[in-house]
């Protein structure tokens, strides 16, 4: 009878479940690892830039320079990034790939749309505010505190801390 019901749903009426990401580091459009949220892995669709309604630490930090968004509410810059829409395909994969919940923990986050391109109900509209997941961290050094933060990451910005790829780090 559960199996019955469970093939109902799951066969006859597939439910695609979608969330939403706050995607503000290497993951964005042009930087080291957009090429993550490619199909093969799940499915990702772009609905809009946006930044954060509270201001938060967005740091560089160990010798991969990796970008940190320290949670953090209220120290450090509004930090802008990209919303997506994505399946429970690729949240699982980014999970993992952002080794959470080690290095980064999924939070929520309220974000202040500022322009975008999602169809029906996927339509934010500039200036509406919306929460979604976001891999920020809680478990950072409290040296990271004091370093420069950023309001718009760029592997190749001023900062000359460019992002080191897995296949470019050097054996632990
Ligand atoms: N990847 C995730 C978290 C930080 C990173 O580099 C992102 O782009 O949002």
């Amino acid at each position: 009878m559960l199996l019955g019901i469970h093939y109902i749903i799951c066969v006859v009426f597939p439910v695609v479940l979608m969330s939403r990401v706050f995607v503000y580091g290497t993951l964005k459009k042009g930087q080291p690892n957009f090429m993550m949220l490619d199909a093969a892995n799940g499915r990702a669709e772009f609905l809009a830039r946006a930044r954060t309604v509270d201001r938060y630490p967005l740091v560089i930090a160990t010798k991969y320079n990796i970008p940190f968004l320290l949670n953090v509410p209220g120290k450090g810059q509004r930090v802008h990034g990209e919303i997506y829409s994505v399946d429970q395909q690729m949240m699982h994969f980014l999970d993992r790939f952002e080794g959470c919940p080690e290095m980064y923990q999924r939070t929520t986050v309220q974000l202040e749309v500022q322009d975008g391109d999602g169809e029906g109900e996927n339509t934010l509209k500039p200036g509406s505010l919306v929460e979604t997941f976001v891999y920020s961290t809680t478990t950072y050094q409290p040296e990271w505190l004091q370093k420069p933060t950023y309001e718009n990451y760029d592997s190749k910005g001023d900062h000359g801390l460019e992002f080191v790829s897995g296949e470019g780090r050097s054996p632990e």
